[in-house]
């Protein structure tokens, strides 16, 4: 494999889209030396199918808003690979949403789920719709336009969507809903759901939980102890506020959240009451930090990141390039210990450069944040066997796969000098599994 030939013809084909050039330059550069050691990959064409998705649906979504006036949004599914297992990721809801951002989600999907353990594919799909400012009616009629054009392309066994940014319990619970009703089965095509119609215990925690469960995996390896730690989180949401609660129970401390308005800094910690209020907040349908500030009385830093305050460990939870080169330099410049992705791609691959030139302990997010979708594989299996686990059932089961997740990226990942490069390891062992399945599979 030559690595700029195929950077060149897949720009040749797919110009301008950077997240999802980015997505498969990063994962190329890690596994090309094994990749070189199997002829047979490169004779099955291994990378050049892997790279381009099974196949993309793109559909219009219109709907009518509260004015009585037609709203037209666009809608994806990107079923990426299925080698080893049913089509499996979230739906993000947001403006930023385009083909691009989600090929790489799906991309990354492919090795996440792979190293889970658990038999899924790789699959992305969303909408431009922003649900900020949106009343609970309108979501729930995009909700339903939606699916509407989605249905006939998912399953229990073909393809489950879940949630990712924009989209949580209440927007599962409108998409499950219209979904039943056009199907009439009632069946585990959509995970995230709520408890009382086949939902699991743990899987809103659950990315959040996984994540911390890394790091503690990651410091305990290199003779630390998370306890007593200072953290700095981005974001306000969902991944977030597993996070904080994980850390809180770790005895660490969280000093910072964010948002598109900027981030807050709390020496306190956020914690106990603090930690019920964001989450209520969000209920509001507002991503916005600045009224933490307000209502705690602690410092608000207007249009900036939280990558500037001096912390132990860093957790980007919000969205992808999230931390770039300058944020890495203040990091290491502040003697960070370690930076862990709970968002997908959360670093630019400039930053990433930095902290393995610097020896910082850095986890990607296709290994840190695999806690979410491990636990909707959990749901799954649940809902197949038509019962539910207890939570401590499923919390067991994610702590024993992020574990499982951590030892693969050390066994693939550990350089001569005995660094452990988390991303080289995480992308070798995904794209092993996959790989394989793929030549058993013959030419498809
Ligand atoms: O990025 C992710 O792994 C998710 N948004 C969760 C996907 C899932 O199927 O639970």
């Amino acid at each position: 494999m030559t690595i700029d030939k195929l950077m060149f013809d897949l720009e040749a084909r797919h110009p301008g889209e950077t997240e999802y050039l980015q997505a498969v330059k990063e994962v190329l550069i890690s596994i090309e030396e094994v990749y070189n050691q199997h002829p047979e990959f490169e004779k099955a064409k291994i990378i050049e199918r892997l790279v381009e998705p099974d196949r993309i649906f793109t559909f219009r979504v219109p709907w009518v808003d509260d004015h009585g006036e037609v709203q037209v949004n666009l809608g994806y599914r990107i079923q990426f690979n299925n080698a080893i297992g049913p089509y499996k990721g979230g739906l993000r809801f947001h403006p930023s949403v385009n083909l691009s951002i989600l090929k790489f989600l799906g991309f990354e999907q492919i090795f996440k789920n792979a190293l889970t353990t658990l038999p899924m594919g790789g699959a992305k799909g969303g909408s431009d719709f922003y649900i900020k400012g949106k009343s609970d009616a309108e979501v729930m009629r995009f909700c339903q336009a939606f699916m509407l054009e989605l249905w006939h392309n998912i399953g229990p066994n073909m393809d489950v969507p879940a949630g990712d940014i924009g989209v949580g319990a209440r927007e599962v619970g409108y998409l499950y809903g219209m979904y039943k009703k056009l199907i009439r089965e009632h069946t585990g095509t959509i995970t995230g759901k709520g408890l009382e119609y086949g939902g699991s215990l743990i899987r809103p925690e659950a990315t959040g939980y996984g994540g911390l469960y890394f790091v503690d995996r990651m410091l305990h390896t290199h003779g630390h102890d998370i306890k007593g730690k200072t953290i700095a989180i981005s974001g306000f949401g969902n991944v977030a506020w597993g996070a904080a609660l994980k850390a809180n129970q770790m005895g660490a401390k969280v000093v910072t959240l964010s948002g598109p308005d900027g981030y807050i800094y709390d020496p306190d910690g956020v914690s106990g009451e603090k930690i019920d209020y964001m989450l209520e907040l969000r209920a509001t349908g507002n991503d916005e930090v600045s009224p933490y500030a307000e209502q705690f009385g602690v410092e608000f830093f207007e249009g900036k990141r939280p990558w500037e305050q001096k912390v132990d460990i860093a957790l980007p939870c919000a969205t992808q390039n999230e931390l770039d080169r300058k944020d890495a330099l203040a990091l290491i410049g502040n003697n960070v210990l370690c930076v862990a992705e709970i968002s997908n791609m959360g670093c630019t691959p400039g930053a990433i450069d930095l902290f393995i030139e610097h020896k910082i302990l850095y986890g990607p997010g296709k290994a840190v944040n695999a806690g979410g979708v491990s636990t909707s594989g959990l749901e799954m299996t649940q809902n197949a066997m038509h019962l539910s686990w207890p939570a401590t059932e499923v919390d067991n089961r994610l702590h024993q796969i992020m574990s499982n997740i951590h030892d693969q990226c050390v066994k693939y990942g550990t350089q001569p000098d005995g660094y452990i490069n988390y991303m080289k390891g995480a992308n070798i062992a995904g794209f092993m599994k996959v790989a394989h399945a793929m030549m058993e599979q013959g030419i498809v």
